[in-house]
């Protein structure tokens, strides 16, 4: 890795970026340009193609292990957005997540790979109620199996980081769209300028260890301390406050909605899939 100047921010000769066809993978693909010579993009759907010798596309099933493995060969380090990204029935979370998270780590571990950042999700303490305030040491809560197959993510994390010193941010990250969707989303929203800088000093931060924060932008009403933030110098320049007008004006939220009660909003009540 290069280390940032005043004129040149720092970079890797080969980032690669998994999820690229979803919707953060399109506005990191942009974005993280800036942090590597060349951006290996992959994701199991289609995507466009390479926009000139510092994209390489490369389509990849993650729950294929020795796919991800020739995927991972050659980079110099990760920005891990594939799986599936909603709550859906657990087999198809168990291949894309929980083995596509297993697969990127050995992966690495194999082709000596030493930094990850990986795209967690509020949903792994999202049976918190929306009065409590978390920091990044609370004991998980998921509220279905794609927050439990997050909350596995992050165990994964610690786990390579202490058998074999791969270093991982684990980014919370609470609701990261153009603009924020609804009244929760008026907590829960990262702004794409936020996330791009949250990832980009995520790739970039020395010893972080496995490091998990939250991905937030400064909302007015926070849930989240996000001081382990700090470390990596991480300061939200963006808040849902102008979008406040907008939101309000939706129909009200019943106050026994899940999406008024529980930090993880609709998520805790979908299921089960029989
Ligand atoms: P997305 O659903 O738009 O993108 C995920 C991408 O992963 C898709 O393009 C999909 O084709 C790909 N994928 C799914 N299964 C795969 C497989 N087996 N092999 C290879 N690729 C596969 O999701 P989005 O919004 O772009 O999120 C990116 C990441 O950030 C996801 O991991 C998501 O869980 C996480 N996240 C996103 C939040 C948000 O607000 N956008 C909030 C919290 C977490
Ligand atoms: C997530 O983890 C999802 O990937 C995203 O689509 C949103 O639902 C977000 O959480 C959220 O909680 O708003």
């Amino acid at each position: 890795m290069t280390p940032s100047s005043p004129s040149s921010p720092a970079r890797v000769s080969r980032l690669l970026l998994t999820g690229a066809a979803g919707g953060l993978g399109k506005v990191l693909r942009e974005r993280l340009r800036p942090f590597a010579d060349v951006i290996r993009l992959s994701d199991v759907a289609e995507m466009a193609p390479a926009d000139g010798p510092h994209e390489e596309v490369v389509p990849c099933d993650l729950a294929d292990k020795k796919a991800v493995d020739a995927l991972v060969a050659g980079c110099d380090a990760i920005v891990h957005l594939g799986g599936v990204s909603v709550e859906r029935p657990f087999e198809e979370i168990l291949e894309a997540n929980i083995k596509g998270v297993f697969h990127i780590y050995e992966g690495a571990r194999r082709h000596g790979i030493r930094r990850i950042v990986f795209a967690s999700s509020n949903h792994v303490i999202g049976f918190y109620r929306q009065s409590e305030r978390l920091d990044a040491h609370v004991a998980r809560r998921p509220d279905g199996y794609y927050g439990l197959s997050k909350s596995f993510g992050e165990d994964v994390a610690q786990f390579y980081f202490d058998r074999y010193g791969i270093e991982t941010v684990s980014i919370r990250i609470g609701s990261s769209f153009p603009e924020p969707a609804n009244r929760r989303m008026m907590s829960t929203w990262l702004s794409y300028r936020d996330l791009t800088d949250l990832v980009g000093k995520s790739l970039f931060t020395p010893d972080v260890g496995h490091l998990v924060v939250y991905g937030a932008s400064a909302n007015r009403d926070q849930w989240w301390d996000n001081h382990a933030a700090a470390k990596l110098g991480f300061v939200p320049q963006d808040s849902s406050e102008p979008f406040r007008t907008k939101v309000e004006a939706q129909p009200p939220v019943a106050a026994n909605d899940p999406n008024a009660v529980y930090q993880g909003g609709a998520f805790t009540a979908q299921g089960p899939f029989e």
